[in-house]
């Protein structure tokens, strides 16, 4: 609300979608917390349209994000990870569009590990009063009016940027609020830590096999939790990268491009980092639909720079 004043035309209505996310965010905290109490840890016994299984967290969160955006109705259409298809809210007269992964890292659930949300807000590009196509969910990174994710770790933090610098709000949970912690984030430029799943080493392109070398030649460290949001947030505070290549199991990379790459790629930039595939800036890939996946190196700007320069070596050689 503070920054408002900032957008031209603004209206309250994102400030209010954003408090809707949070509001969601209070009440999976509460059943994340829960967990191994109540019966809501392990699998659920189906799969996502990834065909990964599903926990029956992920479709907790799932449901609960989904209810608090379409009740707060400032959402025409919202995409979720879980999802096949597009849902429709019935909001017509809304502007926003959402693309969610309501609760990333999963397959950490049951063993007490940091897990998170991933959102990603967009202007539709139908006209108000119409119902919402395809066209308003696969849009480009640099479209997006605002991204940020939760990250359930040691304490609950909402990380989140409207294009004007990145905020982090820790959540108190006597007082059931969010409060300003990390005002203004950036990322050093460089970093000594590298965050992959190096039980894949031998299926990475070579030259991303050579950079990993390189990493431990020069005595960095290895961090990987397996929680995106968590290696993330944690290489926003320190300094550092996450990659993940492409593999000989998932040529395409394994991450989604709209619910994990996209909003991060524009919370690392507003933070002063960067992100690509290897070979352009995240932000600018068009989707083609929406479950697409793709390659992901993203954090402190030198190390992506160093990534992408061997990834064009190879693209010549
Ligand atoms: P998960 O499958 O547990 O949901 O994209 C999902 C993700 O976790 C990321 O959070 C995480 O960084 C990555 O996949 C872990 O993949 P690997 O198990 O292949 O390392």
């Amino acid at each position: 609300m503070r920054n408002q004043e900032a957008f031209q035309f603004a209206s309250g209505e994102l400030s209010q979608l954003l408090r809707d996310i949070a509001l969601a965010s209070k009440i999976l905290n509460r059943e994340i917390n829960r967990a191994g109490l109540a019966d809501v840890t392990g699998l659920l016994g189906s799969q996502n349209v990834q065909g990964e299984a599903q926990q029956k967290l992920d479709v907790i969160a799932d449901i609960r994000f989904l209810r608090a955006l379409k009740n707060g109705g400032e959402v025409c259409a919202i995409i979720s990870e879980e999802e096949p298809e597009i849902i429709l809210t019935g909001n017509n007269h809304a502007k926003y569009v959402v693309a969610i992964d309501p609760l990333d890292g999963s397959s950490n659930i049951d063993a007490n590990v940091s897990i998170g949300t991933i959102f990603s807000i967009f202007r539709r590009k139908t006209p108000i009063g119409t119902v919402p196509t395809i066209k308003d969910c696969i849009q480009r990174g640099d479209e997006q009016v605002a991204a940020g994710y939760i990250l359930y770790g040691s304490s609950t933090i909402l990380v989140y940027t409207t294009g004007k610098g990145v905020n982090g709000f820790t959540y108190d949970n006597s007082l059931g609020e969010y409060f300003l912690s990390h005002p203004q984030m950036q990322v050093n430029d460089n970093g000594k830590i590298f965050s992959c799943n190096e039980g894949n080493f031998y299926d990475f392109p070579q030259n991303i096999q050579d950079y990993l070398t390189d990493c431990k030649k020069k005595r960095y460290a290895g961090r990987y939790i397996g929680s995106l949001v968590g290696d993330f947030h944690r290489n926003l505070l320190k300094g550092g990268v996450y990659l993940y290549p492409p593999t000989l199991q998932n040529p395409e990379g394994k991450l989604r491009l709209l619910y994990e790459c996209l909003p991060l790629a524009f919370i690392i930039e507003q933070a002063g980092g960067k992100a690509s595939d290897g070979k352009q800036r995240i932000l600018e890939i068009q989707p083609q639909n929406l479950h697409q996946r793709s390659p992901l190196y993203i954090g402190s700007s030198t190390m992506v720079d160093a990534i992408e320069e061997s990834c064009k070596e190879v693209a010549v050689n």
